[in-house]
């Protein structure tokens, strides 16, 4: 058999772009939204189509493919010493509403892609490479953002606060897995679980989400680390009332709690002392949502992050301070404050920062260090394996946005790095 270790020249390395962009339209089909946008969301019909293509291109590929309890999808090409520990890499295809194609799509196809371009060079692995379609990196539908990532390590409260879970439809995380094929035999979710340094290492190529790679011209990030992200749920309630006959001094509005606590947010986060820190109100829901009615009850969802932990809770302690004070003022009763996740930030190998520094050298392409603003289930494999992430630019850094958009070169590049990076770590 070839030798395992990379006896092609880099400069060989062929990636199959028109086939490649002819599976991201193909699987941007695949969405709850009008083409340009995308929406797909966790085992919703149209993520249960988008899994079976995912599935079919792993098979192409001659990967062999197992999934586990929540559908996260593993693609194993098989190594001539496969005992050893695998290297693995892989993104999502779960999409929030109304966003783009490529968020997570890259991390897939493109891993998929690289798999075909060492294949075609007459590579062959000695650890064994493995593909993961990651279940749900998203938190649009159960709240949780990475769910498939983070019980992969083995995050035991999360497997155990997913039986109690529902989406906004009142359906129970078990019975919207089991919709979609999953979870059948067993609802003890740590099955899931990998043990620590069941892989050897773990990359993702994704697009930056950012302007930085595009405006500086250089076609390649190698992450150094990814930000530390957070996420509150909150619920006020008031009397709510007749917009014309309450008057003023007689009420206690929950929407104006909620609007005085999105303006909080924004200021703690601007009080932090660095442009590093950044908070989001991307969810207030006014009840009954009626022009005339004084809402009695509001759901406000708030991101906050920084690459900063201790930044980032301080905000978040002083977010908290803010919601029990605006209650107070303003008669209203807080009824729900949540923390979904304060998670660390990861830092990343620099055993494969420098492996991914040479990969660039040898194609010939540029890179620069940086670090993800977005997280990503590279944030949470992490925690069992060592960790890299390949950025490439987008357009103008658009993102979670139908105009998001990588070009063909952009994308070639990002799978020529990744299948060369793959090809180092697989022989060490
Ligand atoms: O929100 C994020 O950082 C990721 O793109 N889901
Ligand atoms: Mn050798
Ligand atoms: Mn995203
Ligand atoms: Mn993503």
């Amino acid at each position: 058999s070839p030798p395992h270790h990379y006896s092609f020249s880099p400069s060989s390395l062929s990636v199959d772009i028109q086939g490649l962009q002819r599976q991201i339209e193909e699987l941007s089909s695949f969405s709850d939204a009008p083409a340009p946008a995308v929406t797909r969301i966790l085992y919703s019909q149209k993520d249960v189509l988008a899994r079976r293509y995912i599935k079919s291109l792993m098979e192409q590929a001659g990967l062999s493919i197992h999934e586990d309890a929540v559908g996260n999808i593993f693609g194993r090409w098989g190594g001539t010493e496969a005992a050893l520990s695998a290297v693995a890499t892989g993104s999502h295809i779960d999409a929030i509403p109304y966003s783009g194609k490529y968020d997570g799509v890259i991390g897939v196809l493109g891993a998929i892609e690289a798999i075909n371009v060492l294949k075609r060079s007459g590579f062959q692995p000695k650890r064994s490479l493995e593909v993961i379609m990651f279940t749900s990196e998203e938190p649009t539908r159960f709240g949780i953002s990475c769910l498939g990532s983070r019980l992969l390590a083995g995050n035991e409260e999360l497997a155990i606060a997913l039986k109690q879970a529902v989406d906004g439809k009142n359906i129970s995380f078990l019975e919207a897995a089991r919709s979609a094929g999953y979870a059948v035999h067993e609802d003890d979710l740590s099955s899931v679980f990998l043990k620590k340094d069941y892989y050897f290492s773990f990359i993702e190529l994704h697009i930056e989400q950012g302007p930085i790679l595009e405006e500086e011209g250089i076609p390649i990030g190698i992450v150094t680390a990814i930000a530390a992200p957070a996420s509150i749920s909150i619920d006020f309630e008031g009397n709510g009332g007749h917009a014309g006959a309450v008057l003023m001094p007689a009420r206690n509005d929950a929407g104006l709690a909620a609007a005085e606590l999105a303006l909080a947010v924004e200021k703690h986060v601007l009080d932090s002392g660095s442009f590093d820190t950044v908070g989001t109100v991307g969810v207030m829901e006014l009840h009954p949502g009626a022009v005339n009615s004084i809402p009695s009850r509001t759901h406000v969802e708030i991101d906050t992050r920084d690459i900063d932990e201790e930044r980032r809770n301080v905000v978040v302690n002083k977010i908290h301070q803010s919601a029990v004070r605006i209650a107070e003022n303003r008669g209203v009763k807080l009824s729900k404050f949540k923390i979904v996740n304060q998670d660390p930030p990861a830092l990343s190998s620099n055993s494969i920062i420098s492996t991914m520094r040479e990969a660039t050298k040898q194609l010939n392409v540029s890179f620069k260090l940086m670090i993800s603003r977005a997280y990503h289930d590279s944030l949470f494999m992490a925690r069992i394996s060592p960790m890299g992430m390949i950025f490439i630019p987008c357009y103008k850094g658009y993102s979670h946005k139908p105009e998001e958009f990588a070009s063909a070169q952009d994308i070639a590049n990002g799978v020529k790095v990744l299948a060369l990076t793959l090809a180092k770590l697989s022989a060490e």
